[in-house]
Order: structure tokens, then sequence, then C-alpha cells
């Protein structure tokens, strides 16, 4: 069952709120602040243990490999994967796509469908876009008013010639959750492969690869307290022995000869190069610290911050509330405008309050040429956040519209 969280004892783990006091951060969907555990674990690596790993023949770099392993089964456990072999680390959510759609794209061909939704992020549409020059063809699943799928359009979208099903766990503009499992189910029915894009849904629900029965997860360590520069991909195994690297060089091979190589084992297959050691310990530190307050904790506390919001924005004359009304249907994402005000102006304004919020195309622009606006307003909460700072944003609106109006 879940458990009552207190933002405000939470707050105090993180360094920059006892820095920037004012400061109401509402981009978490953006990305999120760190937690000191997370700062110290990256700082500690490069102050202690500071080595490249895989490479080394000596103790701090033994010391290296065996944490940034550990990194990988820590976040396998997380998803519920079969082992850190299935966990690949990238840069962030879009190379993890990348590699899906680059690796995939190899052996894919004139006619083959590739179905997305009208969701998507734009990390989950350019990659697919490449594949055109092939012959390849995308076809699109749309939303209604409420921020729901169409999922009989799904139906009617997946046929014979569809490969893959990529789509959007969690959108970054409406906040809506989709049903996952089903689409997975609908895309294995029809012998396609099912690529979930979780970078918004794997840092605030309970997310298991096992459950939802996906073939690839995409998502990245700094949308969950984690640094930046680390991503990840999660892949089944069978689906990773089967696909080609995306990216080739150092240590994601067997051996060389002058004109061929071979590949080494799962996950280093797919991760050429120096890695991202200290990123991946951070990340470490930062599912540790998830985990210690309970990710259907961290849920519900978000359910209950959006439910507030959604009802005190309301209040507001005049503001466009995009998406499901309802907390149960979507994260703590709220996408809005203010009625004659653009969404960068109401942005500036409400910084000079202290309230941090995104504004603009929110990198998904077929999704707002759906809902027939070039950009919007959007706050989007965490586990610091509080109904106080919500409260702070209703009435910074109320003072955008009394000045600008
Ligand atoms: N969305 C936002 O403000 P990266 O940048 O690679 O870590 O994540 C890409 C990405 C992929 N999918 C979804 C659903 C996302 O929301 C994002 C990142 C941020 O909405 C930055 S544009």
């Amino acid at each position: 069952m879940a458990v009552k969280i207190n933002p405000k004892r939470i707050r105090k783990d993180f360094p920059i709120f006892s820095r920037e006091r004012k400061l109401a951060y509402l981009d978490n969907a953006a990305t999120t602040q760190k937690p000191k555990c997370v700062i110290d674990a990256e700082k500690n690596f490069y102050g202690s243990t500071n080595a490249n790993v895989h490479r080394g023949l000596y103790k701090i770099s033994e010391r290296a490999t065996e944490m940034y392993e550990k990194a990988h089964e820590k976040t396998a456990e997380f998803v519920g994967a079969g082992g850190m072999q299935e966990i690949i680390f990238t840069r962030n959510a879009t190379e993890s796509l990348n590699v899906v759609a680059g690796s995939i794209g190899k052996t894919l061909k004139a006619g083959d469908e590739v179905v997305l939704t009208l969701m998507e992020h734009h990390s989950n549409i350019v990659p697919w876009q490449q594949l055109q020059r092939k012959g390849v063809k995308l076809r699109y699943v749309g939303f209604g008013k409420d921020g729901k799928l169409d999922y009989n359009e799904f139906e009617q979208c997946i046929g014979k010639n569809t490969k893959v099903v990529s789509f959007v766990h969690a959108s970054n503009v409406l906040g809506s959750i989709n049903d996952a499992k089903k689409i997975c189910k609908i895309a294995h029915e029809n012998g396609a492969i099912a690529v979930v894009d979780g970078a918004q849904s794997v840092p605030h629900m309970e997310v298991d690869v096992k459950k939802m029965d996906c073939d690839f997860l995409a998502f990245s360590a700094h949308k969950m307290l984690g640094p930046m520069g680390i991503g990840i991909l999660y892949g089944k195994e069978e689906a990773l022995l089967k696909m080609e690297p995306f990216l080739y060089g150092g240590d994601m091979i067997k051996s060389v000869g002058k004109f061929e190589a071979s590949w080494n084992t799962l996950p280093w297959k797919f991760e050429a190069g120096t890695p991202n050691v200290a990123g991946a310990i951070g990340f470490s530190a930062a599912i540790g610290y998830l985990e210690n307050i309970g990710m259907q904790n961290v849920r519900k506390h978000e359910e209950e911050i959006t439910e507030y919001a959604l009802r005190k924005l309301s209040e507001i004359g005049g503001l466009e509330i995009y998406g499901s009304r309802n907390a149960q249907d979507r994260l703590g994402v709220i996408s809005f405008n203010v009625e004659g005000l653009h969404p960068h102006d109401v942005a500036a304004l409400l910084d000079e309050e202290g309230i941090a919020i995104r504004a603009g195309h929110a990198c998904a622009q077929p999704l707002l040429a759906q809902l027939g606006v070039n950009a919007v307003c959007r706050a989007s909460f965490y586990v610091y956040n509080t109904k106080e700072e919500v409260d702070r944003l209703c009435k910074a609106i109320g003072k955008c519209k009394s000045i600008l109006m």
C-alpha cells in the first residue's frame, strides 16, 4: 500500500533548494534536480576510483568496472529485466531510441511499416523518419480531446506490413499514461516489435518490462534524479542477440582483423567506446534514493499534487488545459495556455516570481499541431514539489493576466 511522502523533508536532500530558497521548480519533465547522494556518488568516483572500465589490470580499474557493472544490475532490477545483459547505457533516451531505430532499420525494407502515435516526442519520430529513405512507411495513431489514444485506430493501423510499433508510455505534453501492455500485445499479435519510450513514465511510476512485455524500453537518468549524459536502453535478450550494433569501435568487439570484426557479449556489444562511468554510478545512487521512497509512493504523491493543480488551475478563467482532467489517467505534467498570452511571456513573468516552467513546443510538434497550437506552458512535478508551489503558480498566472492583458 502506498504511503504519504513528505516533500518538505525530501527537499532537504537537494542542495539546490537550500541555495535557491525561493525556487519553485516545476520543469521536472525536462530534467529533475539531484539529491546530495547522487552528486556525491559522481564526485567520489572521480576522487577515489577514476579509471577506465574493462581495460585495466589494476585495482582502481577493477573497482570501477565492478561499480559500472553493478549499475547495470541495479537498473535491470529496477525495471524487472532478466539481468544486466539486457541493459545498455547510452547518453540519453534519444540515443537509446536512435540505437533501436538505427539497428532495426538495417533489417527493414521498402514497404515495411512503422507505427507511431501523434503523442510522440521528436526523439521517437525523427529516427524513424530516416528510414523513409529506404521506402519504409510511417503510420500514426491519433488521440482524442481527453488525451487518450484511439486504441481502435491501433488495430486499423497495424497490419501484415507492420514491423515495429514504437510509442510513448507517458506523454511529456498531455501527461496521458498509455496502456503499454495492451499496445505491446497488439504489436506482438501482428508479429511486430514493440518499442516503448519510457522517458516520462519510468521516473514516476512502477514500470516492469516483463509485465509490459515490451521488446525495448528507452529512458534517461537525468529525468529521475540521476546525472545528465546517461541514458538506458532495455532490450529483450533474444532481440539484442539478433540485433546488429549501431555504434562500432572499442569494447564492443570480441576480435578485430584487418577487414572484419566479431562482437562482444551483451550488453557490451552495444556500448562502443569509453562509457559515462561516473554517470552510471550516480544513476545507481538515484535508483537507490527512489527505491527508498518507493515508486508507488512517488506515484501517489504526484497523483495528489496533479489533482490539486488541475482543480486550482481550472478555477482560473481563460485557461485552456490540455488532456484528461482525471489525475489517475495522467502523470504530474500539465500543459496549458492562457487566452491572449504567448507561453514565452507567461514563462518569463513566472520566472520573475521564482517559478520555473517550460514554454514552447516541448519537442512534440505533431502533437501540438493536433491540439491546434504552436506552443504551450507546461508545469511538471516531482517528489519535492508541494501544494504551496501549486498555489504560487496559480497566483502568478493571475498576476500575468493582470499585467499583460
Ligand atoms: N523531454 C521535455 O522537456 P532526452 O532528452 O534524450 O533525455 O529525452 C528525450 C525524450 C524522449 N521522450 C520523451 C517522452 C521525452 O519527454 C523526452 C525529453 C524533455 O519534455 C526535453 S525535450
